[in-house]
């Protein structure tokens, strides 16, 4: 095998590659799953300060070159994965990354509060790209709103962090957002991307929206937003000084891994894959990354993250 082991924020993967949030973590069964995977770490799902049940079902569709998801935030609050993370065996296990997504900056702010008392070693990601709460716009969209999080939630968390963002699609965008989290120097890592948001997915048999909640309306994941996220990826990678990218979007094998490296991803996280084929599909992704790295003659990540060639 290759090396795919990387570093995030620090702290060392055995490998590269780990579920996306929201994808087998939502209960400790989930999570045990991931600890007896191959995968070189694992993420809770995001969690709010208050348990939630989510949004009506059916709300995950697989479809033929991905999948659409209304989830809503379902999860068993913040309290539940601070626990988990308490009694989580830092010294056999691999690292453990903790994602939250307060309803509101007050509920990142005493989330964040309870797992800095608690001390522990768990890396957290801060979701800023939620697409499915109605009535709640994310904040990845809201330039000054992301800011001003930041800004409270920065200086908090203290050591390392990261913020999962919503994919952008205007170059200005790119440059806006890059401005913003430059400014904040614990911010080691940046995760692009969320599902690309409100999509709409029809059965024309029965000319019926495929999930309930808001009149169908959902992200789009899997294969279909591949080249939006190495887009994402590349463009962070680009712009962002002293500070990693986690690339998630589109992995259904070695080669879109190993696409998400070139175009500058430190860590790789599968979503629609691991929901449709189970914890195995870590063994198998990377057996596959590490066979194109050998035919390549590329012995680590190091020798190809981010050197994608332009014309
Ligand atoms: O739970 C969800 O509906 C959900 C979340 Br929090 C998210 O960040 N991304 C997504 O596609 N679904």
């Amino acid at each position: 095998m290759a090396d795919l082991s990387t570093t995030i924020a620090g702290v060392k993967l055995p490998n590269l590659l780990f579920n996306a949030s929201g994808v087998c973590c939502q209960t400790k069964e989930d999570l045990q799953k991931m600890v007896d995977s191959e995968s070189g770490s694992l993420i809770t799902k995001s969690a709010t300060f208050e348990r939630r049940e989510g949004n009506p079902s059916p709300r995950y569709v697989p479809l033929s070159n991905g999948s659409i998801n209304s989830m809503g935030l379902p999860n068993e609050g913040y309290a539940y994965y601070l626990d988990y993370a308490k009694n989580y065996d830092y010294q056999s296990n691999k690292p453990l990354f903790v994602s939250l997504s307060g309803l509101s900056l007050e509920d990142n702010v005493k989330m964040i509060e309870a797992f800095k008392a608690a001390n522990l070693p768990c890396v957290l990601e801060i979701n800023y790209s939620c697409p499915n709460v109605p009535g709640k716009p994310q904040l990845g969209y809201d330039f000054e709103g992301m800011d001003h999080s930041l800004s409270v939630l920065a200086p908090l968390i203290e050591g390392p962090f990261g913020i999962k963002l919503p994919p952008y699609f205007d170059i200005a965008h790119f440059d806006i957002a890059a401005s913003i989290f430059n400014k904040y120097d614990n911010l080691a890592f940046v995760t692009c991307v969320n599902s690309v948001g409100n999509g709409l997915a029809i059965d024309i048999d029965t000319e019926q929206v495929m999930i309930k909640p808001k009149d169908g309306f959902g992200g789009l994941g899997g294969f279909m937003i591949l080249n939006t996220a190495l887009a994402n990826v590349n463009a962070f990678y680009r712009r962002l000084k002293n500070k990693q990218v986690i690339g998630v979007g589109g992995v259904t094998s070695g080669k879109e891994a190993f696409l998400h490296v070139l175009a500058g991803a430190s860590a790789v996280q599968i979503g629609t894959t691991l929901r449709e084929e189970g914890p195995g599909v870590f063994a198998r992704i990377k057996k596959e990354l590490s066979d194109i790295m050998i035919a390549k003659g590329y012995k680590s990540l190091d020798d190809f993250r981010g050197k994608v060639k332009t014309l």
